[in-house]
């Protein structure tokens, strides 16, 4: 069955191959260019064969443009956002879904202004409800008291892309809940190429169909199996230029939803791995709030190094797609406003996608009124404004060549044009030396290889001349379509890039020196206080000043300059940004200066990482959020919670509580057993309260808070949480230790 089936999936490249080469053919005369994304190795090559073959293997014309687009925008929208879920069952009712407000223009003016090419939309998700009124369907807008069921979502997307000169894509989830004939294989794979026809012939252009791997049915559930092979010939026939991701041959996920693709990324990889049962294999069995991460570390996982192509029959250009979603979940939900990605995180989401040749696919999920909340567009617009600035000025730009004594001319180099590369004249090492214009303050290493030559470099170093030598400041593996690395400040006139393993000679097609954004950072970054703190700002450059505010405002050019250590002895919310003389500004910070209510001790710390802000932040009255990094949490790895807490003199009580974090997904669970008991001496103590907790069988992200009431007089109050212990068995990290996470413990 599986040969029978394999043999199906070979036809599919091999007929996919052949549109290919046509569709280059017709591109040819625009471009020039003829690609070449499969080989067949043949049995018995030698691993130089392999590595040339490899070296020479090309992105389709289709899957070249896709690359281009860096940063694309998928959109969740549909009955789970008035529903406040995740997954639908299916069995929603329509009249629910009614965007009040819905603003297409809205969209994709937002995305298109902050920087994004395409825009991804959920047409169907696994619920089965459709955003357009689809002929062979009732479970879809029609239903709907929307625009009184006469609307047509993906007409307005579609027409929004058209309108602000955005890419529009399409999803369509292969598994469907509300489907009657799901299960039953020929007839659904029926109904879903009608659906896909629905969509690929009646809104225009559609540049990227993104099937969904996930699939909850589970061992007893409906068994379908999907016809791919006529999925995809349908689209090659109606939409010949759409990339199919990620169940698909033209773009491959990247493997988790965490926004960070691979240090060393090849796109060009055996071809067995387009395989739709290990790709569903690996996509989510289940619904989690957080996205998914399958097991195994996937940051140290390459898929295309000789070690994995060397057995290999065949192999493809299937270049990554980094998915990931600007808040906990792919759907909006209102509990989740505050829980929006910074500018920062996006960045550093950026560095570790685009930056690591991949193409970032984020989620921006619009809210039940039909809107991209305010929260998500701040973020956005931060962040487009923190890429800009940092690649604003190559400091490459006009640099002497030095390598070859002929002082050759680089722009090629630095013109943002792919598509040319420069000609190294030494064999390997592969040497290029500049001299740039000036002494330079960077820490970014951009270098793009021109992938329609082929992907090639393996490994290099950048060197700089400081103190009269050599000296190595950053070192990378693969380069692909682009590569970005971050590192400590360098002061230099003079650099040299090596690339010391490639196969075949290196299209380096570009090359660039940035700079990050001044950081400003306080010390102590946020803390808990019982009379008074001091806090001291401090910026990664000289030549950048740090404004502040303690008023709520946000801070700029006109807030308080910050010229020496500020005190406070009431709580405070503290704001701060650097600027440079220019005007480029960093990030605005916050910090919590808390004035604690009483004293406490802990016999045992936290861990450094998750110290809630010091001990007095388990009583200084603010609160730990559900986001467990939030920095009010007191994290014990493996080990209990005993807590003192001091109220000074004798007092009467009659109100206790105490709060906790559980986010299974990332380690953290309930206590087995809280106990809290009281003295009047810290010496004698008389238990008051115990309460056990049941423990969780599934995953599980909530706020246990455990309040009670006893009247009584005591000074002190000692509060027990005893660590969960090792992980339980139906979790991933089963048998490691648990963590208990902390805050707030309230006496009054
Ligand atoms: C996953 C789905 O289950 C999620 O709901 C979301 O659509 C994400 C992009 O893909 O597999």
């Amino acid at each position: 069955m599986s040969r029978i089936r394999n043999k199906k999936l070979r036809a599919t490249v091999i007929i996919l191959f052949v549109l290919n080469i046509f569709f280059s053919f017709q591109l040819k005369s625009q471009e020039k260019y003829t690609s070449n994304n499969f080989v067949t190795l043949k049995p018995g090559s030698t691993e130089q064969e392999i590595i040339e073959a490899a070296a020479n293997v090309t992105p389709s014309p289709r899957q070249l443009t896709w690359q281009r687009l860096e940063t694309t925008a998928f959109i969740h929208f549909g009955l789970n956002t008035f529903y406040n879920q995740e997954w639908g069952h299916g069995t929603e009712d329509p009249a629910r879904f009614n965007p009040t407000l819905l603003n297409t223009d809205q969209w994709a003016r937002v995305l298109s202004e902050t920087g994004f090419k395409m825009l991804i939309m959920t047409c169907k998700h696994h619920d089965g409800f459709c955003m357009w009124p689809s002929k062979y369907t009732d479970h879809d807008v029609a239903a709907s008291p929307w625009r009184n069921g006469q609307g047509d979502l993906v007409k307005e997307v579609a027409e929004a892309c058209r309108k602000y000169n955005l890419k529009f894509g399409v999803y369509l989830s292969p598994w469907d809940r509300h489907e009657p004939s799901y299960g039953n294989s020929p007839e659904y794979n029926k109904f879903f190429l009608n659906q896909l026809t629905e969509l690929l012939t009646n809104y225009g252009t559609v540049d990227e169909v993104w099937f969904d791997g996930a699939c909850g049915e589970g061992p007893n559930g409906k068994k379908q199996v999907y016809d791919w092979l006529a999925y995809y010939s349908l689209i090659r026939k109606l939409q010949p230029n759409a990339v199919i991701a990620v169940m698909g041959p033209d773009v491959r996920w990247v493997g988790t939803e965490s926004g960070y693709g691979r240090e060393t990324e090849w796109s060009v990889v055996p071809y067995e791995l387009t395989s739709q049962e290990k790709i569903a294999e690996g996509s989510q069995q289940a619904a989690t709030a957080e996205g998914f991460t399958p097991p195994g570390d996937m940051e140290s996982q390459d898929l295309g190094s000789l070690s994995k192509i060397r057995e290999a029959k065949s192999l493809i250009w299937y270049p990554s797609e980094v998915d990931v979603s600007i808040r906990p979940g792919w759907f909006w939900h209102e509990s989740e406003n505050g829980r929006v990605k910074s500018p920062e995180k996006l960045l550093d989401i950026y560095f570790s996608s685009v930056g690591r040749n991949s193409l970032l696919l984020l989620n921006i999920p619009p809210d039940s009124t039909g809107l991209i909340n305010e929260a998500d567009i701040r973020s956005l617009k931060a962040w487009k404004t923190a890429v800009e600035s940092i690649f604003k000025d190559n400091f490459v730009k006009d640099a002497k060549e030095k390598s070859s004594g002929r002082n050759l001319n680089t722009s090629i180099l630095t013109d943002k044009y792919d598509s040319t590369s420069w000609k190294f004249n030494s064999a390997i090492p592969y040497t290029l030396e500049l001299e740039l214009n000036s002494v330079s303050s960077f820490n970014v290493l951009l270098l793009q290889e021109n992938i329609s030559i082929g992907q090639r470099i393996e490994h290099f170093t950048l060197e700089a001349w400081i103190d009269n030598t050599w000296k190595q400041i950053a070192e990378g593996t693969t380069v692909g379509y682009k590569r970005l690395l971050r590192f400590p400040t360098v002061n230099a006139k003079q650099v040299r890039l090596i690339i010391d393993k490639s196969r075949l000679e290196p299209a380096l097609s570009e090359i660039g020196l940035y700079r990050q954004l001044p950081v400003a950072t306080a010390n102590p970054s946020s803390a808990s206080f019982t009379e008074s703190v001091k806090v001291e700002l401090m910026c990664s450059e000289k030549d950048a000043k740090i404004y502040f505010t303690t008023d709520g405002s946000t801070p700029g050019e006109k807030s308080k300059l910050y010229k020496k250590a500020l005190e406070f002895d009431q709580s405070t919310e503290l704001q701060f940004i650097a600027i440079r003389n220019d005007g480029t500004s960093g990030f605005i910070n916050k910090s919590s200066y808390q004035k604690a209510k009483y004293g406490i001790s802990l016999l045992n710390a936290p861990d450094e990482k998750y110290n809630g802000g010091g001990p007095l932040g388990l009583v200084d009255g603010a609160t730990g959020s559900i986001d467990f990094a939030d920095g009010r949490w007191s994290g014990f790895n493996g080990s209990n919670l005993e807590a003192v807490v001091d109220l000074g003199s004798v007092k009467e009580l009659n109100e206790f509580q105490v709060n906790f974090n559980e986010s299974t997904k990332s380690w953290i669970f309930r206590p087995q057993q809280v106990e809290f008991a009281i003295s009047d001496d810290g010496k004698n103590y008389k238990s008051i309260f115990t309460k056990t907790f049941e423990k969780p069988m599934t995953e599980s992200e909530m706020l246990l808070k455990v309040p009670f009431s006893y009247n009584c007089k005591a000074r002190y109050v000692k509060v027990v949480a005893t660590n969960f212990g090792r992980i339980p068995d139906w979790h991933i990290a089963r048998g490691e230790p648990a963590w208990l996470f902390v805050d707030e413990i309230t006496a009054r």
